[in-house]
């Protein structure tokens, strides 16, 4: 059973209506407000007027792109990326002292958002086998732990190497070659519970993992999809572009649980008309859908344009398009057509009138892209359904084409470009014969760990080493209780970090907190001053200069603590100048051209304005699956629906957080204020289930096995979320997800479909804090 951590201040949960617009002054009101409460004026001065500008820092939040280097705005940044930044400029630090008046005791019953606001992590600190402090270790003691862990191992499996997505290009590269020299593919990474199902279907279907759109694209489509995705608070400026599209006379079709803010209006606050007018309308048509029912919502809708097609032959489809570039046609078609409609009314919640307003939208329109993010890939069918919409946009040639293509949204700054760097478990055998061939080393063939599994190895006692490049893993992974005691198993767990969190907590029995500089600090080496390169969501890479002075002294950059690291613990094993790398991250960006395609001449091409945008083949006209065609696919599915008296519980993020670490309790445009522990719920099914609003809950999830899994002292919201289907806040309700329940194909968590049901607690309404009785999180 989880319960609010104790030492949390009480705050009182206040409620107001949802706001149906976003962003405008408040927003920009609010972004200063956390910003200052962090550091001074000069360092929130210098993080905002270089944020996403050519010789800037690129912002750390989320992957939307910039727009071309002609065309920045002075303040080329939003509420929440203002808000990020300055969490690593935060004037706050950690030093030896916390850690003596902090046992790991003590911090693991802390929350994320407590242990974010201590501030930036200063020195390394080992907490030693038998120990319940954390004290200072030299750099040069603190490689030579992990040094002789490594070399003590039985096999290289019985390591395991993560990776979140704000790592560089640079640092990650350097990471993945690390582990493979070591002998693993054991690369779990953020992506694994991100857009894991877009990158299998989309490689399935298209040849391609990544996305096909560029800012052009969207600014230049008829018709924008937007599903399941919260653009006004995790990928705030895609509003922008959203608005340019409407001005250039697009129609945008939300999909979503939820009446999500951003998708309604949005007022763009780096425009005098989007300060004091009315904003645009974002959403011409929104479909309020049932959780997991995309799948069927698309398959509905290809089933509508071959009826369309019958009727009226020669003038929906693109049969040209069909007839050259794609197969599977005949078969994808034979099956849509066999879909009912009750079915897909039932998965859906939605009328056929509702999908055939879309679908007419559809045939207006020439140039179609369609957005998405979590609300499709962490379900269940997330990659069938992905592989649906690839179906939808094959039908008439939405794809290869100006303002046409697939979108799927990525979170992290830099999440796409780490597995463009190699940080992927399964990577092909091209990627590593070309390791092989640049470094004179035999890589390891077989797949490695990803996150699920990664937790399932070190939960049977076999992985003996855990070496974390940036993230949380221990509050990103599902089901807490089980992840926690697998990471407790560990023999030696490390973390390069910039601040504190969770995972330096619940760590193995010795643990090292590997302090970092973060993306806004200077990195000088001693060949000069370095800058790193990242690669957003539609394939552009560009450089990355830090600003600030350093939080410490004692800070090492990312390249440099892996590059001493692989030279303590492989010497010998490879010839590969780990010393040079450190010195210079041009000398790594040099080798990073021999291996990885689109990269050629990388260090002269990105230090252009505007970097290198990476070419995507299906923009070329070519399809590189096995057969050089787009793979029409066939997708059954089966219904499914909560038992009586449950309901499906999305977990997801509030507007002040980021990912596994909540800046504060509020979520603004949700109207919820002073607490996180809440539940919304739709008002029909408080009544249907005997609720009231107000009332505190247990959340307790239903799955196969006999295990139950708790979350404690939540409060009942009404709100407007699709019938059935609740939605909770991200990581609170991590302990509800099983880390069984796993999309197919994608094994990636289904953090966004969790059978729940909802157990009143005597006599304790009100806060989301009085159901407080001592019991830990
Ligand atoms: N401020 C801020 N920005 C962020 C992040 C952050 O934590 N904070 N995180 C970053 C990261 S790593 C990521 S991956 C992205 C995530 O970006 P999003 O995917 O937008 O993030 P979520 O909050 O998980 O929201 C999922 C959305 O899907 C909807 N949804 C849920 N289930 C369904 C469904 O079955 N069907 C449909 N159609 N909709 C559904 C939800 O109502 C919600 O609007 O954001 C990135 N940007
Ligand atoms: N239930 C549920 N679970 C989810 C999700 C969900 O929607 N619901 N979403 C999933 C998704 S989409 C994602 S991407 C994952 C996120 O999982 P992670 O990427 O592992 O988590 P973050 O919260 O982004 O990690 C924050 C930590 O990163 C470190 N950090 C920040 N900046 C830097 C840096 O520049 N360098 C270094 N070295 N460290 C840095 C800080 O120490 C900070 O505490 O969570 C997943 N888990
Ligand atoms: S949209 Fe994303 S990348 Fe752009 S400023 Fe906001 S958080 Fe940063
Ligand atoms: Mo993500």
């Amino acid at each position: 059973m989880r319960r609010p951590p104790k030492e949390e201040p009480q705050e009182e949960l206040t409620t107001s209506a949802p706001e149906d617009w976003a962003t405008g002054v408040p927003a920009v009101a609010h972004a200063l407000e956390y910003s200052l409460e962090q550091t001074t004026v000069p360092r929130v001065a210098t993080t905002l007027l270089t944020m996403n500008q050519v010789d800037g820092i690129d912002c750390p939040g989320c992957a939307w792109a910039d727009p071309s280097p002609g065309h920045r705005h002075r303040n080329e940044y939003c509420e929440n990326g203002a808000k990020h930044i300055n969490d690593e400029a935060t004037s706050r630090r950690i030093t030896a002292d916390f850690f003596r008046s902090h046992p790991v005791s003590d911090l693991a019953q802390r929350s994320d958002l407590w242990l974010n606001q201590q501030g930036r992590l200063t020195e390394p600190m080992v907490k030693r086998a038998g120990s319940d402090h954390y004290e200072p270790i030299s750099w040069h003691e603190a490689f030579g732990l992990m040094a002789s862990e490594l070399t003590s191992l039985d096999s290289p499996d019985e390591a395991v190497f993560y990776t979140s997505g704000r790592a560089s290009n640079e640092a990650a590269f350097v990471l993945q070659l690390l582990a493979r020299v070591f002998g693993t593919n054991n690369l779990p990474d953020c992506s694994n519970m991100c857009h894991e199902s877009s990158g299998f279907a989309l490689h399935e279907t298209l040849g391609t993992g990544k996305g096909t759109v560029s800012l052009h694209d969207i600014h230049h489509a008829d018709l924008i999809f937007l599903v399941g995705q919260n653009p006004g608070t995790n990928h705030p400026r895609q509003l922008s572009a959203l608005e340019q599209a409407k001005l250039n006379g697009a129609r945008v079709i939300a999909v979503n649980t939820l009446p999500e803010a951003g998708l309604l209006r949005f007022k763009n606050p780096q425009k005098p008309r989007g300060v004091v007018g009315r904003g645009v309308e974002i959403a011409d048509q929104f479909l309020h859908i049932r959780s997991g029912g995309d799948l069927a919502l698309f398959q509905g809708l290809n089933r509508m344009l071959l009826e369309e097609e019958d009727a009226r032959p020669g003038t929906v489809l693109d049969h040209d398009f069909i007839r050259s570039h794609t197969s599977g046609f005949e078969e994808f078609s034979r099956h849509a057509r066999t879909i009912a409609w009750e079915d897909v009314l039932t998965a859906t919640g939605l009328t056929r009138q509702e999908i055939e307003t879309t679908r007419d939208e559809v045939l207006r329109s020439k140039r179609v892209v369609v957005c998405w993010a979590m609300g499709i890939t962490q379900q269940k069918h997330g990659v069938p359904t992905i592989r649906e919409i690839v179906n939808f946009l094959l039908l008439r040639g939405n794809l290869g084409r100006a303002g046409t293509g697939a979108s799927p949204v990525r979170g992290h700054s830099n999440v796409q470009g780490d597995r463009t760097m190699g940080v992927w478990e399964q990577m092909p055998d091209s990627f590593l014969d070309a390791l092989r061939q640049e470094f004179g080393f035999e890589p390891p063939r077989a797949h490695g760990l990803d996150s699920v599994r990664a937790i399932r190895a070190m939960r049977e006692g076999g992985i003996k080493f855990f070496l974390s490049l940036a993230g949380n893993f221990v509050t990103a992974a599902p089901d807490s209780t089980v992840t926690e005691e697998a990471m407790r198993r560990c023999r030696l767990t490390a973390h390069i970090s910039t601040k504190l969190n969770r995972s330096h907590a619940i760590c193995g029995e010795t643990a090292l907190i590997l302090p970092t500089l973060g993306r806004t600090e200077r990195d000088i080496q001693t060949s000069g001053e370095q800058f790193v390169t990242v690669e957003n969501s539609m394939s552009e890479v560009h450089t990355s200069y830090g600003r600030l002075k350093p939080a410490s002294k004692l800070l090492l950059s990312e390249v440099a603590i892996l590059c001493r690291l692989a030279r303590r613990a492989l010497d010998g094993k490879a010839d590969i100048p780990w010393n040079r790398f450190e010195e210079d991250y041009g000398a790594i960006r040099h080798r990073i051209s021999h291996i990885i395609p689109g990269f050629h001449d990388f260090n002269r091409r990105v230090a252009r304005p505007g970097g290198i945008r990476l070419p995507n083949p299906v923009n070329e006209g070519v399809f590189a699956t096995a057969t050089g065609k787009a793979h029409f696919t066939r997708n059954a599915w089966q219904m499914s629906r909560a038992p009586e008296g449950h309901l499906v519980l999305q977990t997801l993020r509030s507007h002040d957080q980021w990912n596994t670490i909540p800046y504060t309790r509020n979520d603004r445009y949700r109207g919820i204020q002073g607490s996180r522990r809440v539940v919304l719920v739709n008002p029909q099914d408080i009544a249907e289930l005997d609720l009231a609003d107000g009332q505190a809950v247990d959340l307790v999830s239903v799955w196969s096995d006999d295990v139950e899994r708790r979350a404690g002292g939540f409060v009942v919201v009404p709100y407007p979320t699709t019938r059935g289907c609740a939605a909770a806040y991200y990581p609170e309700t991590q302990v509800l997800v099983p880390l069984d329940s796993v999309a197919d194909i994608s094994n990636q968590p289904t953090s966004k479909g969790i059978v729940v049901r909802l157990e009143p607690v005597e006599a304790k309404t009100g806060s989301a804090h009085a159901a407080e009785d001592g019991a830990v999180r």
